[in-house]
């Protein structure tokens, strides 16, 4: 494809494709589509490749066993990837790689992509790969923004892309109010699915961006905003085909004819969830999903905070409301530097200078946008009709009131396409695209995630903003800090954008992360989620008592993986096969290869 091509090819919509875009969502999309290709300088890769046959093979042993695959799988089904990678943008993203790529391009490439159509499809690919010692990644939909997209963590991994061929929605329950989903099924694709046979009592909870896959989004344990933002809490019910090809089904799936799969998520006995949560041991093909009763009405709400110091007593002020769910949803608490590049601009419009903007002319452009000057923007929402959001409105306001120069911000003033109105549909469960612009910020804007977590307090959200302010300052990078607060903690999620196309800026993020990861973990916080490059460092940082935890992960990798073939290196746990041969990265090492593999334990 030319870059010409790639620019102006149709975005695909639902139900065209699985991961193509709401009809309502179109013209937003091409905007955002536009915006992405208008700021690419990035010249196209232009390697003429080889597949990339991953170690402890021989390339035409490898080859081989790709054509026995596609004897078992169909020839259409097996894509060996010998093309030059095209990165494309959000919706149109690629399978291959990460289009992300803090690394250079050729490090987290997959040597072939595959797509199964059943159960029983995964499970002859696993035995493949455990046939072959094949390192095997498995993705729902791949995009996994921020951390990684679609690429695997070994180099020449074959990718198993469940989504393109598995995405159904298998139920539907209105009285129940769950459903039970295959990988390739989108939260635009269940947004959908539930306007199309007017169920209109059920909401889904969406991510910013709504183009993610379910059980992709859920089993990383990402969040959304409505008061069901813990996605993991809120699914019941797995089916997972184990590294050794057995099929299981967890909680009451595990007894024939049960009809409480999706409504009750333990059974009976240990409750083996988690651990195909955030690892690499098994490859979930099916998940049950609460969906939340439609409120009977809503409202969005924002305020503004005038000055930096205001984190912390806001912060504090938080935390009993948000406990006691009179603020009710995960709400967003965002610093002005992502309120102005939300706004869509490139950041070369408000500063050409070389270190970070300086928040003096970030707030110069806050104070000309529709909401005025700020440093902190609250978002949140209020459910129920409106005599029960009058007495939580109430209540909030009077208390966020405290702080002075709080204020609230009337959504009549602010223009339609206003960012405002965006974090009105998300909380209310209305997939939404608005969050891309600011990747924008600038040319070939790609982002990564520092995602700490701590306890909703004054102190913490101070120590993790000072820590991130200072690290961002030393290497040159404008500092998106944003707090999504959950139940008991927050996230605090710090978006670096960076220029894929800019060594010296990669380096500089990479480092910066680097860094991050390390004095949070000296300060005792800890990060939720990861990127493929800082799962070795983060799941490192998890140390305590010699590592216990690690070797506890080690331990049921080595039981259930014996051939280490299931997603080496995932989430910083890697199989018999590659421990001791300087996979692991991290801080002074950031080749994503080791030595070599060992033998097989058959
Ligand atoms: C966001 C982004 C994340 C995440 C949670 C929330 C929201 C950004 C990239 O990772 O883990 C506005």
């Amino acid at each position: 494809m030319s870059a010409t091509d790639e620019a102006q090819s149709q975005i695909p919509t639902l139900p065209a494709s699985h991961s193509g875009i709401p009809t309502y969502l179109l013209e937003k999309a091409q905007r955002a589509k536009q915006a992405v290709f208008d700021t690419r300088t990035k010249g196209r890769n232009q390697r003429q490749r080889l597949p990339v046959v991953p170690q402890g093979i021989e390339r035409d042993v490898f080859m081989q066993a790709l054509s026995e695959l596609k004897d078992e799988l169909g020839e259409e089904n097996v894509e060996i990837n010998d093309k030059p990678l095209v990165d494309g943008w959000y919706m149109e993203h690629p399978n291959t790689h990460d289009m992300m790529t803090i690394l250079d391009e050729e490090e987290l490439v997959a040597s072939a992509v595959v797509y199964p159509g059943s159960v029983e499809e995964v499970q002859k690919i696993v035995a493949w790969a455990n046939k072959y010692l094949v390192p095997i990644f498995p993705i729902s939909m791949g995009r996994n923004l921020g951390y990684g997209g679609a690429a695997p963590r070994v180099r020449g991994s074959v990718t198993i892309d469940l989504g393109r061929r598995m995405n159904k929605i298998i139920d539907i329950n209105p009285e129940d109010y769950t459903c039970l989903v295959e990988p390739g099924v989108s939260f635009y694709a269940l947004y959908e699915a539930l306007k199309e046979r007017g169920y209109d009592h059920m909401w889904v909870d969406t991510p910013d961006l709504g183009g993610g896959s379910i059980i992709g989004n859920t089993v990383d344990r990402g969040v959304g905003y409505t008061p069901y933002g813990d996605h993991w809490a809120c699914h019941s019910g797995m089916e997972v085909v184990l590294p050794t090809g057995e099929v299981i089904r967890t909680g009451m799936g595990g007894l024939p004819g049960n009809n409480t799969w999706q409504c009750f998520p333990y059974g009976f006995g240990p409750y083996s969830d988690g651990i195909f949560s955030q690892s690499n041991f098994g490859i979930v093909t099916k998940m049950g999903m609460t969906l939340m009763p439609n409120p009977g009405g809503y409202e969005s709400f924002m305020y503004t905070f005038p000055r930096e110091e205001d984190l912390a007593p806001l912060i504090e002020i938080i935390r009993p409301l948000r406990i006691a769910q009179i603020l009710e949803n995960v709400a967003q608490l965002r610093h002005v530097a992502q309120s102005v590049a939300v706004l869509g601009r490139p950041r070369s419009e408000f500063y050409t200078g070389s270190g970070p903007v300086p928040f003096s002319i970030l707030h110069e452009a806050a104070s000309k946008s529709p909401i005025g000057d700020h440093t902190w923007a609250y978002y949140g929402m209020s459910y129920g009709p409106p005599e029960i959001r009058a007495h939580k409105l109430a209540l909030v306001d009077s208390s966020f009131r405290k702080i002075p120069g709080a204020r609230k911000i009337d959504p009549s003033t602010l223009p339609a396409d206003d960012y405002f109105f965006s974090r009105d549909k998300i909380a209310a469960g209305i997939p939404d695209i608005h969050e891309l612009r600011w990747v924008n910020w600038t040319p070939n804007g790609s982002h990564i995630a520092f995602s700490p977590v701590s306890p909703i307090r004054g102190t913490d959200a101070t120590a993790l903003f000072k820590l991130g302010k200072e690290l961002h300052d030393k290497y040159n990078i404008d500092f998106f800090p944003a707090f999504i607060v959950g139940l008991r903690e927050m996230h605090l999620i710090v978006e670096i954008v960076f220029d894929r196309a800019n060594q010296t800026k990669k380096k500089e993020a990479l480092d910066c992360l680097r860094e991050l990861v390390h004095e949070a973990a000296k300060l005792g916080y800890g990060e939720y989620r990861t990127h493929l490059v800082l799962m070795d460092q983060v799941a490192g940082t998890y140390s305590w008592n010699e590592g216990a935890v690690g070797k506890f992960n080690e331990k049921l990798k080595d039981a259930l993986d014996p051939n280490s073939i299931l997603a080496p290196g995932r989430c910083g746990i890697w199989g018999r096969r590659y421990r001791g041969r300087g996979w692991e990265m991290g801080l002074g090492k950031e080749e994503s290869e080791g030595h070599g593999v060992g033998v097989g334990f058959p």
